[in-house]
C-alpha cells in the first residue's frame, strides 16, 4: 500500500515507520492514524521484521491530534464515530515490540502515541505534554490513564491541568522516557536498541511484551502468577534449550523463534 502521511522502511529486520506530515508538525489525523495502524499490521505479519520503530522528524514526533480536523466536529461525530479507536486499538494490538524515537514536541496524542509504544527513546529536545486542556478538551487516548501510571498522579495532574511542557530530563526522571540520547544519535541508538531486540528469540520477546502489558491489567497477585506460568512454558521452547546451552558452552545464541 502506497502511503502519504508516514514513511516505511524495512530493513535489517526493523521496520522504520516515520510520521510524515512536516506542515502540520506530524499532527495525527484520521488517514494518518490509518496508514499507522496499517503499516504496523503489516509489520506484525511480515516475518522479516523483529522489532519496529516509530519517529517523527528532528521538530517533532508528533504535535497532537490534528486541531484543524477536530475543530469541525460534534460530540455526536466523535461519540458515534468513536474517533481514533480503531486505530489506537490496532497499534496496541501489535504483538512485536515498539520503540518510539521521540525528538522535538510529542503533545496531547503525540505523547499518547509515544506511550503506546513498549518504550520511548528521547532526544535531548524532546518535549512531552498534554496541553489539550487549552484547547477546552482533555486526554483522549491515554494521557490520563497511560501518562498516570508511567509518571504517578502527581506529575500526570501537572502537566494535564496546566498543559505544560516536560523537557527530556524531567521525563526521564520520571519514568516516561528509558534513555535520552543527543538529538544527532538518536536514530542510530534507537535502531542500534532495535537491532539488539531483533537478536533475541521473537517468542521470548513476545512473552515478555506480553507479561510487561499485563501488569498494567492485573493486581499484583495474578500478575505474578501470569509471568511465572509464562516463564514456566518458555521451557517448552527449542530457544530456551539453545539459550541456556549457548551459554554453557561460551558461544552465540543461534534463535529460531521455536
Ligand atoms: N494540529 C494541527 N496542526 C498543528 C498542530 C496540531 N496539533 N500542531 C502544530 N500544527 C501546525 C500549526 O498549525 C502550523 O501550521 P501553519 O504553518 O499552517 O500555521 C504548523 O504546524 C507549525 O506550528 P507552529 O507555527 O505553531 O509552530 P511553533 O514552533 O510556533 O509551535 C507547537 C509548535 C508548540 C507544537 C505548537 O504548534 C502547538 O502548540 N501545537 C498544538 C499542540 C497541542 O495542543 N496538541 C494537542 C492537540 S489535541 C490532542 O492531541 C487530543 C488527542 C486525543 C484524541 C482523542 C480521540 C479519542
Amino acid at each position: 500500500m502506497a502511503y502519504e502521511t508516514i514513511i516505511v522502511e524495512v530493513e535489517d529486520h526493523v521496520a522504520l515507520i516515520k510520521l510524515n506530515r512536516p506542515d502540520a508538525m506530524n499532527a495525527l489525523n484520521d488517514q494518518l492514524l490509518s496508514e499507522l495502524s496499517d503499516a504496523l499490521t503489516a509489520a506484525q505479519d511480515n516475518e522479516k521484521v523483529r522489532c519496529i520503530v516509530i519517529a517523527g522528524s528532528e521538530k517533532a514526533f508528533a504535535a497532537g491530534a490534528d486541531i484543524k480536523m477536530m475543530s469541525e466536529k460534534s460530540f455526536v461525530d466523535v461519540f458515534a464515530g468513536d474517533l481514533f479507536t480503531n486505530e489506537t486499538d490496532a497499534i496496541c494490538r501489535v504483538r512485536k515490540p515498539i520503540i518510539a524515537a521521540v525528538s522535538g514536541y510529542a503533545l496531547g496524542g503525540g505523547c499518547e502515541l509515544a506511550m503506546m509504544c513498549d518504550f520511548i527513546i528521547a532526544s535531548d529536545t524532546a518535549k512531552f505534554g498534554q496541553p489539550e486542556i487549552n484547547l477546552g478538551v482533555m486526554a483522549g487516548i491515554g494521557g490520563t490513564q497511560r501518562l498516570t501510571r508511567a509518571i504517578g498522579k502527581a506529575k500526570a495532574m501537572d502537566m494535564n491541568l496546566t498543559g505544560r511542557f516536560m523537557d527530556a530530563e524531567e521525563a526521564e526522571r520520571a519514568g516516561l522516557v528509558s534513555r535520552i540520547v543527543p538529538c544527532k544519535e538518536l536514530m542510530k541508538e534507537t535502531m542500534a536498541a532495535a537491532a539488539k531486540i531483533a537478536e533475541k528469540s521473537m517468542i521470548t520477546v513476545m512473552a515478555v511484551k506480553e507479561s510487561v502489558n499485563r501488569s498494567f491489567e492485573t493486581p499484583l497477585r495474578e500478575g505474578l502468577l501470569f509471568e511465572r506460568r509464562v516463564f514456566h512454558s518458555l521451557f517448552a521452547t527449542e530457544d530456551q534449550k539453545e539459550g541456556m546451552a549457548a551459554f554453557l558452552e561460551k558461544r552465540t545464541a543461534q534463535f529460531r523463534d521455536r
